[in-house]
């Protein structure tokens, strides 16, 4: 097991860490944001950097004592420049949170206006959501993926940008199952002289190992989570062009940040070496095929798929179909008794509300780090349609349950624990 059992001296904490070790064994991780980080990451996580100050960046920090925090953010910076193909980074957000809003203070004035995707189309909370300060500091102008085939519509975007003259466009996504060309992005940005900037926080496992297009040779800023797709520690990144690094770094600190987690950065650095692998490169073409067939399965089980299906690790699925009664929010109750972890999702224009939704989200990433390909996909798509068929039958949904451990233990997390 990669935790100590015995550091917590009442074992309170122990036991509990030991319950969720088990939950997140036993069942199935189908958040699409969720990964299994290796055990050398967590090692790095759980270091003695946690007991270390070091305020500023290598070469340049406020405290003594940094010559070996040096050394590692300086080899987690060389890391991630080198896998993007990036010529400035910054390893210090706290998280994609962070890194957006760090992103926005370098390039923007409060009340300057941006384009975002609409996050209940798939954007997210920092793309200016009204309720998130990325949308009460900035003019947020959303764009919506179009009705007929659910896809992001370039046309909309330029006739926004054209409209509204914004200071900076944000593509990314949280939970649009479709590819994004970054190249129109860039044109439309300089067609309306905007900075364009891409939050890659779901998708840049999938771009490190090839299997989705790489928007930094298009973005100005390119910013993302370690944790998602590329199976790192939890924390955020922001990638730059040369002539923004200067503002990054300032923003994240002192700008947003004080003391970055240097034990994270640690992590971060090994994630970001093991992305470059070739073992990572198959890993992310499987996360993706997994999903098609995935949704595949799904949609001959009777459910809808937003957009018809995926290109990425995700899929937003419509209930409706396969039962009008059937809440997202019923879903995901029903899918944890039977050992099944996903969230429910809004689907475009969803009549319900976020907290209800007709739909749920599901990622792929988890399940391939087990080891699972195709053949598991039509099992899990089964088990999850049985759950939800038969949800308010208690023993039709424990034997789905005992279905999911015997497969989560074919195909184990931490196959060394
Ligand atoms: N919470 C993340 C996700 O699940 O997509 C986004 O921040």
């Amino acid at each position: 097991m990669p935790f100590p059992s015995d550091t917590d001296p009442d074992l309170e904490i122990e036991r509990l860490l030991a319950d969720e070790f088990t939950r997140q064994t036993t069942g199935l991780q189908l958040i699409a944001s969720e990964n299994f980080t290796s055990p050398a990451v967590m090692h790095a996580v759980g270091s003695v950097l946690t007991n270390k100050y070091s305020e500023g960046y290598p070469g340049k920090r406020y405290y003594g004592g940094n010559q070996v925090v040096d050394s590692i953010e300086a080899i987690a910076i060389e890391r991630v420049k080198s896998l993007f193909g990036a010529d400035h980074a910054n390893v210090q957000p706290h998280s994609g949170a962070n890194a957006n809003m760090c992103a926005y203070q370098a390039l923007l004035n409060a009340g300057d206006t941006v384009l975002g995707l609409s996050l209940d189309h798939g954007g997210h909370l920092t793309h200016g959501s009204p309720v998130n300060a990325s949308g009460k500091l900035y003019n947020f102008i959303p764009y919506k993926v179009t009705p007929g085939d659910e896809r992001i519509d370039m046309d909309q975007v330029r006739d926004l940008a054209l409209k509204h003259r914004p200071r900076m466009i944000v593509a990314g996504t949280t939970s649009y199952p479709r590819r994004i060309d970054p190249a129109p992005f860039r044109a439309i940005a300089d067609e309306v002289g905007a900075y364009y900037m891409y939050d890659a926080a779901h998708l840049a496992g999938l771009i490190a190992g090839g299997a989705y297009p790489n928007p930094v040779p298009h973005a100005d800023v390119v910013t993302f989570t370690t944790h998602k797709t590329l199976r790192g520690p939890r924390g955020g990144c922001i990638l730059s062009t040369s002539e923004h690094a200067a503002a990054i770094d300032k923003a994240v600190f002192p700008g947003w940040q004080g003391g970055p987690l240097e034990h994270v950065i640690a992590g971060k650095a090994i994630a970001f070496r093991e992305a470059a692998s070739d073992a990572f490169k198959a890993y992310a073409q499987q996360v993706v095929a997994n999903a098609s067939a995935l949704a595949n399965a799904l949609a001959r089980n009777g459910f809808r798929l937003v957009s018809g299906g995926t290109d990425c690790h995700l899929m937003v699925v419509d209930l409706r179909p396969f039962d009008a009664e059937l809440t997202g929010k019923e879903a995901q109750a029903v899918l944890d008794l039977a050992g099944i972890t996903l969230n429910k999702n809004t689907i475009p224009d969803d009549p319900r509300s976020p907290f209800v939704t007709s739909g749920v989200r599901i990622g792929t990433p988890s399940v391939t780090t087990q080891g699972m390909k195709e053949p598991q996909m039509d099992t899990i798509a089964d088990l999850i349609a049985r759950a939800l068929r038969d949800r308010t039958d208690d023993a039709k949904v424990a034997a789905v349950k005992a279905e999911v451990a015997a497969l989560c233990a074919a195909f184990p997390a931490y196959p060394a624990a």
